[in-house]
């Protein structure tokens, strides 16, 4: 009779583990279950967003267009500007723009020169208590020599010349890449200079070829400041 009731309260607590365990283990299996689906889940749903954006991005220039254009607009735009003078009747502006790490584009318009090409070179220093010629050499971060704008041994500020109509005016564009407005190297705070000859790009084989291009006085310089 005694033996019966123990056999039967054990069995029925081995049933009832093996139950525990067994819905315990239905339990884990539900969440295991759960997990990769949720991971399936998640990764279709990341795969078919980047699928849409692209077929939308694809077909759909403007809207392309208008994200890029948000994003571009967090990057930031520089301007400086350089207002030339000279003792010879010289007039000039010279705007500079750089947008993020662009490349600076220069524009300008200067007058009162003698028609043909004049070198027009960035020069190291800000310096304009003696004229154009407290300048300093052209810049040159680098250590190398003279040379034309596409170079690749040329200074900083090497770019070129300005090619000046028979009215005595010239107006022009430069993209370059050497020139950035922000960072180590900007040339904000140094200065723009108008020469009087052509800037032979390093070419001319005269002693000055190398330095500065041989390209004569310096008739009109202005000192790049930063603009609004
Ligand atoms: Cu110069
Ligand atoms: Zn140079």
């Amino acid at each position: 009779m005694l033996v019966d009731l123990f056999a039967a309260i054990c069995a029925s607590v081995i049933i009832s583990l093996d139950g525990l365990s067994f819905i315990s283990c239905i339990m884990q299996c539900v969440l295991f279950m759960s997990c990769i689906m949720q991971c399936v889940f998640f990764l279709s749903t990341f795969v078919a967003t980047a699928i849409m954006w692209w077929l939308l991005l694809y077909f759909d220039n403007t809207l392309a267009n208008l994200i890029f254009v948000f994003f571009r607009s967090h990057t930031t735009m520089v301007k400086a500007v350089a207002v030339l003078s000279s003792s010879e009747g010289v007039k000039g502006t010279v705007h500079f723009a750089q947008e993020g790490d662009a490349p600076t584009t220069v524009t300008g318009t200067v007058s009162g020169l003698k028609p043909g090409l004049h070198g027009f070179h960035v020069h190291a220093l800000g310096d304009t208590t003696n004229g154009c010629m407290s300048t300093g050499p052209h810049f040159n971060p680098a250590s190398k020599e003279h040379g034309a704008p596409e170079d690749e041994n040329r200074h900083a500020g090497d770019l070129g010349n300005v090619n000046v109509g028979d009215d005595g005016t010239v107006s022009f564009t430069i993209v370059d890449k050497q020139i950035p407005l922000t960072g180590p190297n900007s040339i904000v705070g140094r200065a723009v200079v108008v020469h009087a000859d052509p800037d032979d790009l390093g070419k001319g084989g005269h002693e000055l070829s190398k330095s500065t291009g041989n390209a004569g006085g310096r008739v009109a310089c202005g000192v790049i400041g930063l603009q609004a």
